[in-house]
């Protein structure tokens, strides 16, 4: 089955939203299989976010996400890139529908609670960055028949 990388960043830990966005996830149905709480350095965060290298925002960015604990996390479902990008909303808050972690939770594009990776080969690189193979756990719920066709 499909993985997506998930971070709750730093305002998403201090404003307390861990759980309601696990919740989220958990409700929908995807099974939650790699979790740890820490801080992104800054090496780290320009790997993760090297893409974003020479934007104006690129600067801001690095030192928001390096700004506090994360919690980053590997979910798996069957399409869960693109389940888990809808279920956040869109980048910018203000755009996001209601109903949307971000929709019900942020109002602005560099204090977004979250982030998804955005395609399965970015979700590959990005749980690389994050999670040694020996870190993520294959597991079975009795309840994944009545979720999983
Ligand atoms: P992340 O990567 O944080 O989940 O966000 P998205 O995948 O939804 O959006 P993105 O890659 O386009 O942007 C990465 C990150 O940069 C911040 N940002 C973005 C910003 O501060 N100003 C901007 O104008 C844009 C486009 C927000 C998310």
């Amino acid at each position: 089955m499909d993985h997506t990388l998930v971070l709750v960043k730093p305002d998403g830990v201090q404003r307390g939203l861990v759980g309601p966005v696990i919740t989220r996830l958990e409700q929908r149905g995807l099974r939650l299989v790699a979790m740890k709480l820490m801080m992104i350095s800054r090496e780290l965060a320009s790997q993760h976010y090297g893409v974003h290298e020479g934007k104006p925002f690129y600067d801001g960015l690095l030192d928001y996400i390096t700004s506090g604990p994360v919690v980053v996390m590997v979910w798996e479902a069957a399409g869960a890139v693109a389940v888990v990008r809808k279920a956040m909303g869109a980048t910018r808050p203000a755009e996001a529908e209601p109903g949307t972690i971000r929709g019900d939770y942020a109002l602005e594009v560099g204090r977004n609670i979250v982030h998804g990776s955005d395609s399965q080969e970015t979700a590959a690189f990005e749980i690389g960055l994050f999670f040694s193979d020996g870190e993520l756990v294959e597991w079975g719920r009795s309840v994944d028949r009545w979720v999983f066709e």
